[in-house]
């Protein structure tokens, strides 16, 4: 198994994080984004899209984040973390297409413009990631975890980018529910961090 990625890409932290939760072992393939790596003939082979994560396991090549975490946890069914019930799976589906939207275009690109210097609009931005972050918020004011009684990879896809929100300007100080269900990731067995940026402000405690 191999994981081509990045150390500051919150989509390949989630599959890193994955692999390490399922005690999965793989060889970490750093992409230089920097000089284009990315964008080299030998990797579009690998993803067309020229972006990171991309697993091989074993030449079977998936990419995309949440199709890699998809695929993981069919491949540890046992383990639980993608439910198989209509009800359960629809519940997991639910938030990891707020993963790749509403995160993606809130907290994740608020931080792309810190960390990457991507032009978007940050007031924007911030806005959006807010409206997440309280949904969020209220949601888990009901229960621990984000679609399940248990964590899922629903859980997975969320951390990486609420956890370095504060990197992008967002204060996520004042959402006590989502630090909480954070450090209950974060006290999983087999956690690993997302590495710091010293970009934005202080994280929340
Ligand atoms: N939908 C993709 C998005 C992946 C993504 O945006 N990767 C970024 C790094 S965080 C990347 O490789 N960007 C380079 C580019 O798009 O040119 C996923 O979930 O894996």
């Amino acid at each position: 198994m191999k994981l081509y990625y990045h150390p500051l890409s919150g989509h390949a932290h989630r599959a890193r994080l994955f692999l390490s939760l399922l005690g999965v072992e793989a060889d970490l393939v750093e992409v230089n984004l920097a000089a284009g790596a990315h964008k080299a003939p030998d990797f579009l082979a690998l993803n067309p899209f020229g972006q990171v994560p991309v697993l091989d396991d074993d030449g079977t090549i998936i990419s995309d984040s949440n199709a890699i975490l998809v695929y993981l946890a069919k491949k540890n069914a046992a383990r639980n973390w993608l439910p198989e019930d209509a009800k359960g799976a629809a519940a997991v589906q639910r938030w990891l297409s707020v993963a790749a939207g509403e995160i993606a275009y809130g907290p994740c690109a608020a931080r792309l413009i810190t960390v990457f210097n991507a032009p978007f609009n940050a007031t924007e931005v911030i806005a959006r990631a807010h409206v997440i972050l309280g949904r969020i918020e209220a949601e888990l004011g009901e229960r621990q975890w984000i679609a399940a009684t248990h964590p899922t990879i629903a859980d997975v896809a969320l951390y990486s980018y609420i956890a370095r929100a504060p990197e992008g300007n967002v204060d996520r100080s004042a959402y006590i529910n989502v630090s909480a269900w954070l450090q209950r990731v974060e006290a999983l067995p087999g956690f690993v961090a997302f590495q710091k940026t010293a970009v934005g402000i202080s994280e929340a405690a």
